[in-house]
């Protein structure tokens, strides 16, 4: 049977990249992106596009009949920085757009349903370094808590109706295609920006705040990987652990000094730094890599080179890299 794919959440970071490379496996037809605006990202001109707000049941009920999805990504969500402004919209956008994919997904007999966790499932209490796919988990951030409460509640849809939903713990994303929103890891793309156009970064983090990243080819790659490995490798029904590289402020400043040398980084901690502190500084993914063959592709040198060939054109620059 075709397949016929729902992205809800379609014109964030991930949303917006997910849906140019779902367009080309399965065709342009075939992949429906939906928000509660519109992008102007010309990937959104390719194919269709409905206006969804996640929390509207009834209009999601209207786009699930209209195209029967046997997939749907749902990756609506208020990131960290952002839920902490607005804890009730943080919370309810979060929970209870997870409850109606999840119901949905049951009533509408969805195949395969994709949900993206974080890292901010872990808190002050877990083990920093290596952070193991079990361990104690006390997130202190909205976000956390949702997401934490979220990965529980895929697991019961899955064990007591049968939903199969995937999901990843995703670190800091970095791409140069489209810009995160509202997160604490955001200064990782932004500081290549900075680098090419005023050669100075103000950063929210202190120098030392070491985080886990995620380059967005490799992000990409885990998505679909977990989307399309069979349903029996999926041992774990909550949410896998998924590392690429960690690093530090000062350690992306210095990778891009090899490059830019005239590049500095002036540190000014804000709120985010306490979120930052919460969290792991590196992750344990070996449960992905044993059960579906999760292994990644950049560390911090290949992903800058990269990043900074690709943006420095939009800027009018050429780099010898
Ligand atoms: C954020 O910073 O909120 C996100 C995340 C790590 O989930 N990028």
């Amino acid at each position: 049977m075709a397949e016929n794919i729902l992205v809800i959440g379609a014109c964030g970071q991930l949303g917006t990249e997910l849906v140019e490379e779902l367009r080309k496996m399965y065709g342009n037809d075939q992949v429906i992106a939906s928000d509660i605006f519109k992008g102007d990202d010309v990937v959104f001109r390719s194919g269709p596009f409905e206006i969804l707000d996640i929390l509207d049941k009834k209009r999601l009920g209207e786009v699930l009949y209209k195209y029967k999805p046997t997939q749907v990504y749902h990756l609506a969500a208020l990131l960290s920085a952002t839920a902490e402004l607005k804890p009730k919209l943080g919370w309810t956008l979060n929970m209870d757009g997870l409850f109606n994919v999840l119901d949905a997904a049951v009533e509408f007999r969805i195949d395969k349903i994709y949900w993206p966790s974080s890292i901010a499932v872990f808190g002050p209490g877990t083990p920093a370094n290596n952070t193991p796919q079990n361990c104690v988990m006390d997130p202190n951030t909205i976000y956390g808590i949702s997401k934490l409460a979220g990965e529980r509640y895929c697991e019961y849809y899955f064990r007591k109706h049968g939903v199969d939903v995937r999901s990843l713990r995703y670190p800091g994303l970095i791409g140069y295609k489209s810009d995160p929103g509202g997160g604490t890891t955001d200064y990782a793309v932004s500081i290549y920006h900075d680098a090419l156009t005023t050669a100075l970064h103000h950063c929210f983090l202190k120098a030392d705040t070491e985080l886990p990243m995620l380059y967005m080819p490799d992000a990409l790659k885990a998505t679909l990987d977990i989307m399309h490995a069979p349903a029996e490798k999926i041992k774990i029904r909550s949410s896998y652990n998924l590392a690429g590289m960690s690093f530090s402020p000062k350690e992306i400043t210095a990778a891009i000094q090899k490059y830019i040398p005239a590049f500095d980084t002036l540190y000014m901690p804000d709120s985010r730094q306490e979120i930052a502190d919460s969290w792991p500084n590196s992750i344990d993914d070996s449960e992905a890599r044993k059960d579906w063959g999760w292994k990644p592709g950049y560390d911090l040198d290949s992903m800058t080179r990269d990043m900074l060939k690709n943006l420095a054109p939009r800027y009018g620059l050429a780099l010898s890299l």
